[in-house]
């Protein structure tokens, strides 16, 4: 595994004839998974609106005029019927967001006690609540908690245009905190900004100079939001938004890339396209945190179409399993070479 990507070698990745490009992605994707599962993961925004952040893309935050209201965190039995609703359609993972800078007091613990519910539904428990101290991040591997995801968005320097209020290192510390608590890193960003390819291919190398990779990568496609400063910046092509899946794929061989928003837009092909560039999870229900997804029954039906079957959720034995499996394949392929 390489920890080791500079930008230059990433921006030549992006600069690949389309073809050669797909090709390494492939061939990456069938070296480290079954080309044909995709995982599930259902979103739920727990606490929504009303954030201080200035984050310009998105529409939770107070300094926009959004058609949000600031919402008070969700009650648990709400919560655990949206995750028991998600289980029953076939997710696997069940991600819970809120619209902080970072947890505090009262609310957190309350969320504490909502992992530990979803734990006992049998999912994995994912959570996204803004910037973790260490104790913080202690207390959500206690209570559970398998991913946290906390994006880095883009590059650091097209960053600095788009979020004002919490610094690049500041989100690299609470990654460092995930980490350091021995939970799985969820970490990607967004594509569409009105960013550079060069910020794209920087972003990227942010993320697959972490060692460990995150085990998760989303990949978002700017959603664009009324009211929001980037309501309307210029159309992405599709093919660029292809391309950082299928380099996210290659620099980050093992590691699960999600085609994350955007998908309501984009047609069957195109999806198809992300699938090949090495995709191999998405967000699943009908709803992201605040705005539209595909329907499930819509999903189902497309990768019926096209063969995908759903990930099943690893258990920490049939992970052990599979890892042992690389490793003797890895052997006997030494072994013959
Ligand atoms: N408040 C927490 C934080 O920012 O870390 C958690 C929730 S926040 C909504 C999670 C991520 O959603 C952001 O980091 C961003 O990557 C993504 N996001 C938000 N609005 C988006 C939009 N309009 N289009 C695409 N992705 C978006
Ligand atoms: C991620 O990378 N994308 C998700 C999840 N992590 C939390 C959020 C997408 C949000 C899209 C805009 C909205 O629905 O509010
Ligand atoms: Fe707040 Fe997260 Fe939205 Fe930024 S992305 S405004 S931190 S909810």
């Amino acid at each position: 595994m390489r920890y080791d990507w500079t930008v230059d070698e990433i921006e030549k990745l992006f600069g690949l004839p389309f073809n050669d490009l797909m090709f390494q992605a492939q061939q990456a994707h069938r070296a480290n998974f079954d080309a044909n599962e995709v995982q599930l993961s259902t979103l739920l925004s727990i606490k929504t609106g009303g954030c201080p952040e200035d984050c310009k893309y998105c529409p939770q935050s107070s300094r926009y005029n959004t058609d949000l209201d600031s919402e008070l965190l969700m009650k648990k039995e709400e919560v655990m019927k949206a995750a028991r609703a998600a289980k029953e359609k076939g997710a696997s993972r069940f991600c819970m967001g809120a619209a902080w800078r970072e947890p505090k007091g009262r609310a957190f613990e309350l969320v504490l006690d909502m992992i530990r519910e979803v734990k006992d539904m049998d999912m994995e428990a994912c959570a996204t609540l803004g910037m973790l101290d260490a104790e913080q991040a202690k207390k959500l591997k206690d209570a559970g908690l398998d991913y946290y995801n906390h994006n880095l968005d883009s590059d650091p320097e097209f960053y600095k245009t788009i979020i004002s209020t919490r610094t690049y290192e500041e989100r690299l510390d609470t990654l460092k905190n995930v980490r350091s608590q021995g939970m799985s890193v969820c970490c990607g960003g967004i594509v569409g900004m009105g960013e550079a390819i060069r910020n794209r291919a920087g972003m990227i190398a942010q993320l697959a100079r972490m060692e460990p990779h995150p085990e998760s990568v989303p990949i978002n496609m700017l959603v664009k939001v009324e009211g929001t400063p980037m309501a309307d910046v210029e159309d992405l092509d599709n093919f660029d938004f292809i391309r950082t899946i299928a380099v996210a794929r290659i620099t980050m061989p093992s590691s699960h890339v999600r085609l994350s928003a955007g998908r309501e837009v984009m047609s069957e092909e195109m999806q198809s396209l992300c699938f090949l560039a090495g995709a191999n999870s998405i967000f699943y229900g009908e709803k992201l945190l605040t705005t539209g997804n595909n329907e499930a029954e819509q999903d189902r039906a497309f990768f019926a179409k096209l063969g995908i079957r759903p990930e099943e959720k690893a258990t920490p034995s049939s992970r052990r399993m599979v890892d042992a499996a690389k490793v003797e394949s890895v052997q006997e392929t030494a072994h013959v070479g």
